[in-house]
């Protein structure tokens, strides 16, 4: 059975060589390859071909482990655990040439669903900046060399945190209702465009929180781990009004209660 940073080792190596060929092709000029659920939501050729590339080395690498990932088809593996992958995280800001994507690389023990799995490492590159934020379960969060931490002392300013908006329009008031309610708390917003790359920023004490509602699994689960192992706190909640758009919310100890109370709302 390989240990928890063993698999890190594996999925850190796989996000850095699918990094770069997600930056080259960027550098090519990028080609939109389909629409999904709205025309707001594309897909590239490079997301595809990025996800065949981890594919086939997580296939070659362990090829007992499941796989779920956004661009192809799911596998259940005979292994407990399974591969969950964000090709390219950002993928309007990759279209647009914003150099804020990512690449998001986990693995899961159990079954492969939000809230049942358990996450055991996981790797969020990010190309355009050269960073590899990375984790094992028990063994801390890290960007390169250095250990993160979350921040958990509130500034008088308030809150620096981060939000995102799903490609529905017919979701976007419920939206900006709740950045209404969650701004009293805040000194600033900020919208990357990335969910793996905001959950990495919390963990590294670049933002102070952020929530979002209608995350994909594959947008969250490296993330999550890392604010979790940087001594944060993640959580995922049912919204009554849509199952299919939970609620998440991430940030240090101190504001979470808080954060959690604005982002539902009454
Ligand atoms: C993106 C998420 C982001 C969200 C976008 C989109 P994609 O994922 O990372 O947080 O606001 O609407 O879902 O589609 O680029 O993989």
């Amino acid at each position: 059975m390989a240990s928890e940073q063993q698999l890190e080792a594996l999925a850190i190596d796989v996000a850095r060589e699918a990094g770069e060929l997600a930056r080259r092709r960027r550098a090519e000029g990028v080609a939109i390859a389909a629409t999904k659920s709205s025309v707001a939501d594309i897909v590239t050729e490079a997301d595809r071909e990025v996800e065949a590339l981890i594919r086939a080395r997580l296939r070659a690498e362990r090829p007992g482990d499941g796989f779920l990932g956004e661009e192809s088809d799911a596998a259940q593996g005979t292994s407990d655990l399974t591969w969950v992958v964000d090709p390219i995280d950002g993928t309007v800001n990759y279209a647009y040439g914003i150099p804020a994507y990512g690449v998001s690389i986990a693995v899961v023990r159990g079954e492969p669903r939000p809230g049942r799995w358990e996450a055991l490492a996981g790797a969020v590159s990010s190309p355009a900046t050269g960073e590899m934020f990375h984790a094992a379960r028990g063994a801390g969060a890290w960007l390169d060399g250095t250990r993160l931490s979350v921040n958990d002392t509130p500034s008088p300013a308030g809150a620096l945190l981060a939000t995102g908006f799903g490609y529905d329009p017919a979701t976007h008031a419920g939206d900006l209702a709740r950045v209404a309610r969650v701004m009293p708390m805040a000194r600033d917003l900020r919208r990357i465009g990335a969910a793996s790359l905001d959950l990495a920023y919390v963990a590294a004490g670049r933002f102070d929180g952020y929530f979002e509602r209608g995350l994909a699994p594959w947008d969250h689960a490296a993330g999550a781990l890392l604010v979790a192992e940087a001594g944060g706190r993640f959580t995922r909640v049912d919204m009554p009004d849509d199952p299919r758009r939970a609620l998440f919310v991430a940030s240090g100890p101190a504001i979470f209660d808080g954060l959690l109370a604005a982002a539902l709302g009454p």
